[in-house]
């Protein structure tokens, strides 16, 4: 079966296609299908955002789609940047200028923790969703460090380690990562599901 990426994000794109290894679902990228809408991400919650991106291009795509919207929230900051990370600094996207951002809300602040935060959802063409959620703990860093990743890897330093995502390689991040965590999810969760639509048993995610 064909299951449409709904991310625009390169980077998640790699990290998704490392992860979720399923034999029966050939992975496309919206590169490949051209004349998709925008989506405008408006939601409240990562739930919100997540389903709304996927329902929206299954439909209009008429193919199953896999959505990921994600952020990192700073417990002294109540949450945020949380589902306004991509354009904290404003627009256009800069991930330095984020970085920057967020360093200066939580200068002199001790209490560092953050989490990182990943939700998949998954849509059939007749507009029905399932989601996953996946967490990882940490805390920000004093100033950004490493050159891997992306977004706000050089200022996140998971739990039980002292290296920040961005000094890691893609593999390492993978198997700590909010995205890591999501994605195995779904690949357990859904395993059957995606059977049955490459099977032609069934049609809706409902
Ligand atoms: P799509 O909506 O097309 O998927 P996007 O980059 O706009 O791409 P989001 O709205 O979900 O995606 O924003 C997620 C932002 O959260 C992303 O731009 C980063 O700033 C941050 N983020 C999410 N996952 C991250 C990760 O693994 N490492 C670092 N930053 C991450």
């Amino acid at each position: 079966m064909r299951l449409l990426l709904a991310t625009r994000n390169a980077h998640k794109l790699r990290e998704i296609r490392e992860i979720l290894d399923l034999p029966e679902v050939e992975l496309i990228g919206t590169d490949e299908w051209p004349g998709l809408p925008e989506v405008e991400e408006d939601g409240l919650t990562f739930v919100e955002n997540a389903v709304k991106k996927a329902v929206t291009l299954a439909r209009a795509a008429g193919l199953w789609a896999l959505a990921d919207d994600s952020g990192l929230e700073a417990q002294a900051l109540g949450g945020e940047p949380g589902v306004y990370s991509a354009r904290y600094a404003g627009e256009p996207v800069s991930y330095p200028a984020n970085n920057a951002k967020l360093l200066d809300r939580l200068a002199g602040v001790t209490d560092r923790r953050a989490r990182f935060v990943c939700v998949i959802a998954l849509a059939s063409p007749d507009g029905a969703s399932r989601t996953v959620t996946g967490l990882c703990g940490g805390r920000i860093s004093l100033a950004p460090r490493g050159a891997n990743g992306f977004g706000y890897d050089p200022v996140f330093v998971p739990d039980g380690l002292d290296r920040t995502f961005a000094e890691m390689d893609a593999e390492s991040k993978n198997r700590l990562s909010h995205r890591g965590a999501a994605l195995r999810q779904a690949r357990e969760e859904w395993r059957e599901l995606l059977r049955g639509v490459a099977a032609g048993r069934v049609t809706s995610a409902a």
